[in-house]
């Protein structure tokens, strides 16, 4: 359950699934130089490797496979240098499991294969990102985000729960405001009020994600959290 909650809390807003105030600080970064004529194709995931522990990561270290639960401290900017969240700033790490759709694309790719106590550094570009409409008020539409990781733990994760089919109650294959309303209300830790403007402005901002035709409903193949039976 508690795999459940966190998934949803990254589908309402952000990465992250903790309350932090808006930061306004600002980190000098190197401007990089871009090309003025960008060609079509969309810009890759830059996955910088910052530093490696001087233990524990030869060639038989143990490193991060899809499923496995990562906490990581991070700090995340926007491209012009503003902090717009870091584990810093709650004395937290981040756990999540790789590869359910609990985060972001450019985490799911640019936090395999790290050995504990390595540090990167990710550029990751708005499609691998929050796309074309950004999360929250912190992090505005078709934001390249700058992760700087730490790889803190690696433990064994679960077989992920197939999400799509729990909130898919009458099992159409099409998931339903209502049914995702009913599934936040069993599975939130508060009590939620299916009227508040909160409950219904969590809804809004899952289907402005998830509902890509804006038909009203959910598909599969739209859903972007645990969909698959693991074997
Ligand atoms: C960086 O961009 C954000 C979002 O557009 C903006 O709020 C912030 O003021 C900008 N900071 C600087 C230093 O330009
Ligand atoms: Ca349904
Ligand atoms: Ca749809």
């Amino acid at each position: 359950m508690v795999k459940i909650s966190v998934f949803l809390c990254l589908l309402v807003s952000s990465i992250v699934c903790l309350s932090v105030e808006a930061s306004e600080e600002v980190k000098e970064m190197d401007q990089e130089v871009k090309d003025t004529k960008e060609p079509e194709k969309k810009p890759d995931l830059k996955i910088e490797v910052v530093s490696l522990p001087e233990k524990g990561c030869d060639k038989d270290a143990r490193k991060s496979q899809r499923l496995d639960i990562l906490s990581m401290k991070y700090t995340g900017f926007l491209e012009n240098g503003t902090k717009f969240e870091s584990t810093d700033d709650h004395n937290n790490e981040f756990s999540f499991q790789l590869g359910v759709g609990q985060v972001i694309q450019g985490w799911e790719r640019g936090m395999l294969d790290m050995c504990v106590g390595e540090k990167r550094k990710l550029t990751v570009p708005p499609h691998l990102a929050y796309g074309d409409i950004g999360a929250g008020e912190r992090i505005p539409p078709a934001s390249t985000l700058i992760f700087e990781c730490e790889l803190v733990k690696i433990d064994n994760g679960p077989k992920p729960t197939n999400v799509f089919n729990e909130i898919d109650t009458d099992k159409d294959g099409f998931i339903t405001r209502k049914e995702v309303s009913e599934f936040l209300m069993k599975h939130s830790e508060d009590k939620i009020e299916p009227e508040s403007e909160e409950h219904q402005n969590a809804l809004d901002n899952i289907f402005l994600h998830e509902d890509k035709d804006k038909d009203g409903q959910i598909s599969k193949e739209e859903f972007s959290g645990p969909k698959h039976d693991e074997l």
